[in-house]
C-alpha cells in the first residue's frame, strides 16, 4: 500500500552496534580552575571536580551538554570550602586535598583517587568515562581482586554483591523475591567497597534507571545509567564507619524516630473493621503482650480514596484511636499516591482545579490502574504539591494520628510496566523532566512532602513515616520496610543481608515483613522469625490477605509464649536500641550492622550474611532453617558472652551452638556493656529503671554510651537530652566506673549496674567511690543500686 510513497525507499534500520557502540571521553585538552571548580576539557565534553570535603570529592561528566553542579534530591551537603593544592606536568593534573589525591592523567582522560596513606582507591584503566549517541553513560573501574562491595540499598543476595549485576529502577516486586529478583522498591545508586581491610564509597547521583555491574569483567566494574550525566562522589573512609558518617553528611540522616517506632507493630492486610482492631488491641492487653501500633490497610479507606475512611467499617475510628491509644496504641494508616478519578471526591477536585497531577507533556493527566480504579498522581516534585499533599495529613492528625504508612509510591501501577509512562513530564519546581528521569524520586518526594507535612501537623512531636519506595537520602524522611516477601525460610535468611545492606546505604531504621507477607507461615518460621524481628531496627508483623493469620498467638500457647518472651525482650532493651538510633543519627552508622563492619581487618566476615552486630558488641546468630537446634557461628576476635547462660566463648573462630525453640542465640562482647529497662506493655508506660550490665573483662578500658530523651518531641535539637559517658576500668578484681552526662534532660528511671562475671570480692566504685554490691553468686551478677 504503502509502495507508491517515500516508504518505499526507507532507510535499512540501525542495527545494535550503533547503541551498544561506547565512545571513550578522550584526551584532556585544557585545564582550569575557579577557586573551588576544576575543570578539565576533554574531546567529548567538560569533567568538572569539586571537593566537597577534604575527604568527599565529586566528579561530574556530562558528554551531552553543559556539565552542571548542581545535584539530584538526595544531596542535602553544601561544598565545604577545602584547600587543594593544583600541580600539572606533562602528563597529569594532580589536585591534594588533606585527604585525597585525585589524579587525572590527561592522554586519555582518567582518574585515580589515593588516600593520604597513599593507598589507591579509585582506578580507571583501559577503560575510564563513556558513552552512547543513545544518551547512555558509563563509568568503568578497576577492580581489584581483594575488593568486596556492598551497599546497594535493599538488594536480594548475600550480603557482598562481587559477581552481581544490579539494577536501581523501583519497582513493585509481588512475584517471589528470589535471588534474581532485581531491582525492587528503593534504589540507593551508592556502594561501599572494602579492600583489604580498608573501605571508601562511591555514591552515583543519578536519578535514571542505572546499573552496577561486578559481573562482566572479572578486572572491572562499571556503573552506568540510561540517561543524565556521570556524576558521582568518593568517600575516602578508611574505615566502613567512616564511609557512613561521609556517605550521610552528603545525603542526609535519619531524624531521631518517636520512642513508639522502635516498639513492636501489629499489622495485616487487612483489620477490617473497627471491632476486629479492638478485639486484636483487646487481645494484646489481656495476653499481657507490648504493643505500640496496630496499621489500618487499604480497608479502612471509603473506595480506596486517600484521605477518607469507610464510614462503615470504622463508624468512630476518632473514638477508637483516642481509646487505643490510652492504652498506649496508635494507629498508623496506610497511604497510597493513587488519586481516585472521582469529580465528586474532594481531593481529586482539588488535584484537577490546581493542576497537581502528573500530566503529558500535550497536557493531559495521566491515570493508572490502582486499588481506587483509574487514579490521577500527585506529582510531588512540585514544591506546591508537595506542601497541599503534606497539608491533607491534618485529616489524619485530626483523629490522633502519628504515623503514616506509604505504599504503591514507586509508583506501582497495574500494568505491564508495574509503573507510570515514563513519556510522563513531572514539573520538577519549573525544570520540566520526563519520569523516565525522575522515576526513582517519586516516592521519596512523595515521602518528603508526608514527613514535613506530618511534621508541621503534630507540633512539634515527632511523625513516624513509614515507606516501601525510595531513593537515596530516603532515611531523612522515613523507615523502610522490605516490602512483599514470603513465609519462607530463605526469606527469613535474605532478610537479614538486604537489611544489613540497606543500613549500609544509609537506612538504619528498616526491616522486613516479620513472619513473611504472602504465604502461610507455620509456628515454627513465625517464634524463630519474632526472635529475630525482636533485634531489628523495625520490627512489624505484617501478613497479606487470604493467608493464615499470624498474630503472636495464632499457632496456639506453645509458639505463643516464646513469642511473647521475645517481644518483651524487645521492650527491655529498648534503652540499648535507641542509644544505636541516637548513634545512627547523628553519625549514620547503622544500627543492624554486618560483622565486617566493625571487624574490616577479619577476611571471615566479610560475606557472612547469618549473622549481624546491633550496634558494635552484641552478637545474633539466628537459627533460620526448621527443626534446627544448632547452628555454626563465627565470632570476631574477643570474648564474647552468651547471653542466656553466661558462658564464654573465645572469638577468632567458629562455634557449635545450642539454640532449642525457645533461644535465639545473643552473644555480648566481654568487656562492653548494654543498657536495659523495664518490660513494658507499651513504650508510653513510665519508666523507672535503667539497668547498665557491664560485662567484665579483666583488664583494659572501655566506654558505654547511654542516650536518652524525652523520646516525642524535638527538643533533643536543642540540646534536651542524656547522653552519658560510662567509662569503665577493669582490673582482675576490680571495676572502676567514671560517668559524664551531657545534655540537660532528666530522665524519670533511676540507674543501677549489673556487674556480670564478678566474685563477691569484685570491688566496685563509681567516680571515685566504693560502692554497696548485692552479689548473686548464681548468675554472679554484682548489682549496684546508684541514687
Ligand atoms: O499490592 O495495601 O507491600 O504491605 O499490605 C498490594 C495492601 C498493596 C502492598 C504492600 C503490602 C500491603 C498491600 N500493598
Amino acid at each position: 500500500m504503502l509502495e507508491d510513497t517515500s516508504f518505499a525507499i526507507q532507510p535499512e534500520q540501525d542495527d545494535k552496534t550503533q547503541e551498544t557502540h561506547r565512545i571513550d571521553i578522550g584526551n584532556m585538552h585544557t585545564f582550569s580552575h575557579t577557586e573551588h571548580v576544576f575543570s578539565f576539557h576533554c574531546d567529548t565534553g567538560i569533567v568538572k571536580i569539586r571537593f566537597y570535603r577534604e575527604d568527599i570529592v565529586r566528579i561530574a561528566f556530562n558528554p551531552f551538554g553543559e556539565t552542571s553542579l548542581s545535584t539530584s534530591v538526595a544531596v542535602v551537603k553544601e561544598p565545604e570550602k577545602v584547600d587543594a593544592s593544583v600541580h600539572e606536568t606533562e602528563e597529569e593534573v594532580t589536585l591534594t586535598s588533606a585527604k585525597l589525591t585525585v589524579v587525572l592523567q590527561k592522554r586519555p582522560f582518567r582518574v585515580r583517587i589515593y588516600d593520604n596513606h597513599g593507598r589507591l582507591l579509585v582506578a580507571e584503566g583501559k577503560k575510564g568515562m563513556a558513552f552512547t549517541y543513545q544518551g547512555e553513560v558509563c563509568c568503568f573501574k578497576m577492580m581489584d581482586e581483594a575488593d568486596h562491595f556492598y551497599g546497594f540499598g535493599e538488594k536480594t543476595g548475600f550480603l557482598d554483591k562481587r559477581g552481581e549485576t544490579m539494577t536501581m529502577w523501583n519497582t513493585d516486586v509481588y512475584a517471589p523475591h528470589n535471588p534474581e529478583t532485581d531491582p525492587l522498591y528503593q534504589s540507593h545508586p551508592y556502594f561501599m567497597t572494602v579492600r583489604n581491610g580498608s573501605a571508601h564509597g562511591i555514591f552515583f547521583d543519578n536519578t535514571y534507571k542505572t546499573t552496577f555491574d561486578f559481573q562482566t569483567a572479572t578486572d572491572e566494574y562499571c556503573f552506568s545509567a540510561e540517561g543524565g550525566a556521570i556524576d558521582y562522589y568518593v568517600f575516602a573512609g578508611p574505615t566502613p564507619k567512616d564511609v557512613l558518617e561521609q556517605y550521610t553528611d552528603l545525603t542526609g540522616r535519619m531524624p531521631l524516630p518517636p520512642k513508639w517506632a522502635l516498639g513492636y507493630h501489629q499489622s495485616r492486610y487487612s483489620y477490617e473493621t473497627e471491632q476486629e482492631v479492638r478485639e486484636i488491641a483487646q487481645t494484646f492487653i489481656e495476653k499481657d503482650i507490648p504493643l505500640d501500633v496496630i496499621y489500618l490497610d487499604i480497608h479502612y479507606m471509603n473506595g480506596y480514596r486517600v484521605f477518607t475512611f469507610d464510614r462503615n467499617r470504622f463508624p468512630n475510628l476518632k473514638q477508637l484511636i483516642a481509646d487505643l491509644k490510652q492504652k498506649g496504641i496508635r494507629v498508623v494508616p496506610i497511604v497510597d499516591p493513587g488519586v481516585k478519578e472521582d469529580p465528586e471526591y474532594v481531593i481529586y477536585q482539588e488535584g484537577i482545579r490546581h493542576d497537581y497531577f502528573c500530566k503529558y507533556i500535550e497536557g493531559n493527566v495521566y491515570f493508572g490502574e490502582v486499588w481506587p480504579g483509574k487514579s490521577a498522581f500527585p506529582d510531588f516534585t512540585n514544591k506546591k504539591v508537595r506542601k497541599w499533599w503534606g497539608e491533607k495529613h491534618q485529616f489524619y492528625t485530626d483523629l490522633g494520628i502519628e504515623g503514616i504508612w506509604n505504599d504503591m509510591n514507586e509508583p506501582s501501577v497495574f500494568n505491564e510496566t508495574k509503573t507510570m509512562d515514563v513519556k510522563v513530564i513531572h514539573d520538577n519546581d519549573g525544570d520540566p523532566k520526563t519520569h523516565r528521569e525522575l522515576h526513582n524520586v517519586y516516592g521519596f518526594m512523595m515521602g518528603e512532602a508526608t514527613y514535613k507535612g506530618m511534621k508541621k501537623l503534630l507540633n512539634g512531636k515527632r511523625p513516624f513515616l513509614l515507606t516501601r519506595a525510595g531513593f537515596s537520602g530516603i532515611q531523612r524522611y522515613a523507615a523502610v520496610w522490605t516490602g512483599d516477601n514470603r513465609s519462607f525460610w530463605e526469606h527469613l535468611q535474605m532478610s537479614l543481608p538486604m537489611c544489613m545492606n540497606l543500613g549500609l546505604s544509609g537506612v538504619a531504621f528498616c526491616g522486613p515483613d516479620v513472619g513473611g507477607f504472602a504465604h502461610n507461615t507455620n509456628g515454627e518460621l513465625l517464634t524463630r522469625w519474632m526472635q529475630v524481628g525482636a533485634f531489628t531496627p523495625y520490627f512489624r508483623n505484617h501478613c497479606a490477605i487470604g493467608f493464615r493469620r499470624q498474630e503472636p498467638w495464632a499457632f496456639g500457647e506453645k509458639y505463643e509464649r516464646i513469642i511473647k518472651k521475645y517481644i518483651r525482650l524487645r521492650y527491655q532493651w529498648l534503652p540499648h536500641l535507641y542509644t544505636l538510633f541516637a548513634e545512627a543519627h547523628e553519625t549514620g552508622a547503622p544500627v543492624m550492622r554486618p560483622l565486617f563492619f566493625e571487624y574490616p581487618d577479619d577476611e571471615n566476615t566479610y560475606n557472612l550474611y547469618d549473622e549481624f552486630l546491633v550496634g558494635a558488641n552484641v552478637l545474633i546468630a539466628p537459627i533460620m532453617t526448621p527443626s534446627t537446634t544448632r547452628r555454626v557461628a563465627y565470632f570476631p576476635k574477643g570474648n564474647w558472652v552468651d547471653y542466656w547462660t553466661g558462658e564464654v566463648l573465645e572469638g577468632g573462630q567458629y562455634h557449635l551452638i545450642s539454640a532449642d525453640l525457645e533461644t535465639l542465640p545473643i552473644f555480648i562482647k566481654q568487656g562492653s556493656a548494654i543498657a536495659l529497662g523495664d518490660v513494658k506493655r507499651s513504650t508510653e508506660m513510665p519508666d523507672e529503671h535503667r539497668t547498665v550490665h557491664i560485662y567484665k573483662a579483666n583488664g583494659g578500658k572501655a566506654t558505654y554510651v547511654l542516650y536518652d530523651d524525652d523520646g516525642q518531641t524535638f527538643s533533643y535539637e536543642k540540646g534536651d537530652y542524656l547522653r552519658m559517658y560510662i567509662e569503665v576500668e577493669y582490673g582482675e578484681n576490680s571495676v572502676h566506673i567514671v560517668t559524664k552526662s551531657e545534655g540537660t534532660y532528666q530522665p524519670s528511671w533511676k540507674l543501677s549496674f549489673a556487674i556480670h562475671h564478678a566474685t563477691e570480692q569484685t570491688k566496685v566504685t563509681i567516680d571515685g567511690n566504693e560502692q554497696n554490691a548485692i552479689f548473686d553468686p548464681h548468675q554472679r551478677i554484682l548489682l549496684i543500686q546508684s541514687e
